[in-house]
C-alpha cells in the first residue's frame, strides 16, 4: 500500500474511537431518548452507522470486483425504525461497528492504486471508491454532531 493510502485508512480506522469517546459516559437514558418520536436516539444512530457500514462493505466490494456496478440502495428511515435498536445495549452495536470497521480497513489496505480509482453508479452519478472511502468519515462526523444535538436537547428538557 501507498503512503498515499496509509493515512486515511488510519483516519477510517479511528472513527471507531471518536464514536467511542463521544458517548462515553452516557445513561440509558441519554442514550435512548428520542428528540421526536419519529427522531432517532443516539443508540439507533449508532446502529444506522452500523447499517451504513454493511452497505458500505457491499458497494465497495461489487466496485472493486464488478464492472462499474449499480449502488446497493436502501430505505435508512425504514432500517432504524424496523430494528428496534433501543432494546440491544449500547455495547453491542458499538462491537458490531467495530467489526465492520476492521474488516473493510483490511480490504481497503489491500487495494491497488488502480482499485481506488474504480467507480460505480449511483444513478447515473459516477462515485469512486477514493470518494466512498472520505464519503464514510464525513457521514460518521455528520452523525457525531447529531449524537451532541441529542444529549443537548435531553439537558434543555
Ligand atoms: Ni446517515
Amino acid at each position: 500500500m501507498s503512503e498515499i493510502t496509509l493515512r486515511p485508512v488510519n483516519e477510517y480506522r479511528a472513527t471507531y474511537v471518536c464514536i467511542q469517546e463521544k458517548i462515553e459516559g452516557l445513561t440509558d437514558l441519554q442514550l435512548e431518548w428520542k428528540p421526536a418520536p419519529a427522531k432517532w436516539s443516539i443508540k439507533e444512530v449508532v446502529a444506522h452507522l452500523v447499517d451504513s457500514s454493511m452497505v458500505h462493505a457491499i458497494r465497495i466490494r461489487k466496485i472493486v470486483a464488478e464492472n462499474t456496478p449499480q449502488f446497493l440502495l436502501y430505505d435508512q428511515d425504514a432500517w432504524v425504525a424496523s430494528s428496534r435498536s433501543n432494546a440491544t445495549s449500547m455495547e453491542e452495536i458499538l462491537s458490531a461497528f467495530h467489526a465492520l470497521l476492521l474488516y473493510n480497513a483490511l480490504f481497503y489496505e489491500r487495494l491497488s492504486e488502480e482499485d481506488w480509482s474504480k467507480k460505480g453508479l449511483n444513478g447515473d452519478k459516477e462515485v469512486s471508491i477514493a470518494d466512498l472511502f472520505q464519503g464514510f468519515i464525513n457521514h460518521v462526523n455528520i452523525h457525531l454532531a447529531q449524537i451532541d444535538r441529542n444529549k443537548a436537547g435531553l439537558a434543555e428538557q
